[in-house]
């Protein structure tokens, strides 16, 4: 059996300074560097929006980052512009190890947003991982990066709901916490099975 270390989205924008900032977010980079050596194999996943995005509250008039909308796939949370193709804000944090085996890129659809590195949020339009770990038989996935509350959480709920062995590694995340959902997303991943350390 084999483990993958999957990196959620540890890019400029969801650090310190960065457009979508999560507190602390830089704070795990040494953490995510050293556990690289310890699988058999390294994904880092990359947010990678066009301008002008349908989850940017810019791109909705009367609308404030952090309000709600009603998406044709279910509910949606707009967030500030963020991670937008080939800004400094998309690229990794300098600190990254980024030699890994595989980037996986998400949210490049102008009409849909995507949280997991699986699937996008309408549940259904897959991102290609499941077929990548199935076909090198990485069976036990460790994730870790930004936010747990956001991104870490749906990619693990994703893998487990396909079967996968998962355990999400809280002291190398770190979360947004809108309205307490750093503690929701952390009963909904303990209910699904996912090993939380
Ligand atoms: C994320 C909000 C919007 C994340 C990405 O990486 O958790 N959150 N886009
Ligand atoms: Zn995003």
């Amino acid at each position: 059996m084999s483990s993958a270390l999957i990196v959620i989205d540890v890019q400029n924008d969801f650090c310190p300074g960065g457009a979508l900032a999560v507190p602390d977010g830089d704070a795990i980079v040494p953490r995510v560097n050293a556990m690289m050596a310890q699988h058999d194999a390294v994904i880092l996943t990359q947010d990678w929006h066009p301008a002008g995005h349908s989850s940017f509250a810019t791109s909705h008039a009367g609308k404030a980052p952090y309000d709600m909308v009603e998406m044709p796939y279910g509910p949606q949370v707009l967030w500030p512009d963020h991670c937008v193709q080939g800004t400094d804000g998309a690229d990794f944090h300098p600190d990254l190890r980024t030699d890994g085996d595989l980037i996986i890129r998400k949210g490049f659809r102008p009409q849909i947003d995507s949280y997991s590195a699986f699937f996008e949020n309408d549940q259904a339009t897959p991102t290609g991982l499941e077929g990548y770990l199935r076909t090198r038989g990485l069976s036990q996935l460790h994730m870790v990066g930004l936010a747990t509350d956001f991104c870490v959480q749906f990619s693990a709920l994703d893998a487990a709901r396909l079967g996968f062995d998962v355990t999400v590694h809280l002291e190398a995340c770190r979360g947004i916490d809108l309205n307490g959902s750093l503690q929701t997303s952390l009963d909904a991943m303990r209910g699904a099975g996912v090993t939380l350390l």
